[in-house]
């Protein structure tokens, strides 16, 4: 009720009358009231008079389960939260939560991260109150190799749950980053528990700078935010449902055909570093070439100098501009 209550409160531009919102539940005006007094101890600004009713002042930047569950318009993705004010890392959550039987679109989302992961044992700076972290749980059928594309499509859906709900125009830096003016605003890794040649679940943790201020000194130069971009902060709680709404869209357009055949025009169109030079590094070797964008199995194809076309899967390699990060 009271995640309810609270989109309410957020849908109505003026007030909400007691008695409609008993009526609704079916409650007393006392239970209504302990709601509202509820979300006032949580931060949120809530005017109440006589005869007219409630009205929510400022919402703020509040981030809990009630917050969360307020602003999904979803039908399965973030349906069911699971909210920490602290864990080590959302996707370490939403593994175990996983384990547990943690439904298909099962969303945890934490304030803050102690063991914030990236890929290849790096890490993700997580500092409490600044940026959205959160991981879905999905259970697709599909051949494991087919998973990493998970993470492109939940990249499409940070761009366009991004615009949507700040305006802001970002771009993809294949595979898994999100970049604004050429610094990174997002991260995001996919991780998944397969038995023989099927997946029993994929994890997709993003994370994304949304309140931050500054960074610590050794990401300082390549790491941006939301409010460093827009000069004001923004509420994470509005931003997980207006990605997870998009996630929604792009995944099903995905999982029609386990493939990205049906996005691949869409992601290359945001493909940072299309028809440019970048730099290929793998473990072992590293070269440079025109990156073409990606092709249906979601692999990104360079063309090097000898006219050859390499075909680069995510996980092995990171690319580079030339003259840096991007
Ligand atoms: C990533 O790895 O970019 C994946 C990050 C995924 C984070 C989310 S948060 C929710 C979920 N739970 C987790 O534990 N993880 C996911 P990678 O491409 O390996 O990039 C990591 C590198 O990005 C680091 O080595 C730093 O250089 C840089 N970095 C670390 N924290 C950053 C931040 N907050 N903003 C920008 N860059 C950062």
């Amino acid at each position: 009720m009271k995640a309810e209550i609270l989109r309410m409160l957020k849908e109505q531009s003026g007030y909400i009358s007691g008695q409609d919102l008993c009526r609704q539940f079916q409650v007393s005006r006392t239970a209504v009231w302990k709601v509202i007094k509820q979300l006032e101890a949580e931060g949120y600004r809530i005017e109440a008079v006589r005869n007219r009713g409630y009205q929510l002042l400022d919402a703020g930047d509040i981030l809990s389960k009630a917050e969360l569950e307020s602003s999904m318009n979803t039908e399965w993705a973030g349906k069911n939260v699971l909210y920490f004010n602290e864990t080590d890392s959302t996707n370490t959550a939403a593994k175990k939560a996983a384990e547990d039987g943690g439904p298909h679109g099962t969303l945890v989302v934490t304030d803050s991260q102690s063991g914030g992961k990236g890929r290849r044992g790096r890490t993700w700076a997580s500092l409490p109150g600044s940026g959205l972290y959160m991981s879905i749980i999905l259970r697709p059928q599909l051949h494991p190799s087919s998973a990493s594309m998970l993470t492109l499509v939940a990249a499409m859906a940070v761009v366009d749950g991004l615009k949507q709900k700040t305006g802001l125009e970002t771009a993809i830096k294949w595979p898994n980053d999100i970049v604004c003016n050429g610094k990174k605003l997002c991260g995001i890794l996919t991780e998944m528990s397969t038995e023989l040649e099927c997946i029993n679940y994929v994890v997709t943790g993003i994370g994304i700078n949304v309140n931050n201020e500054s960074f610590p000194e050794e990401i300082r130069n390549t790491a941006t935010s939301l409010r460093l971009e827009q000069g004001y902060r923004s509420a994470r709680g509005e931003l997980a449902g207006a990605v997870m709404k998009s996630f929604e869209k792009y995944y099903g357009e995905f999982i029609k055909t386990c493939d990205m055949s049906r996005l691949k025009e869409e992601y290359n169109r945001h493909l940072v570093n299309k028809d440019k030079i970048v730099q290929v590094l793998r473990p072992d070797s590293e070269y440079s070439g025109t990156s073409l964008g990606i092709n249906d199995g979601g692999e990104l194809l360079v063309k090097k100098e000898s006219g050859q076309i390499e075909m680069v899967l995510s996980g092995e390699v990171s690319v580079r501009g030339v003259y840096g990060y991007v």
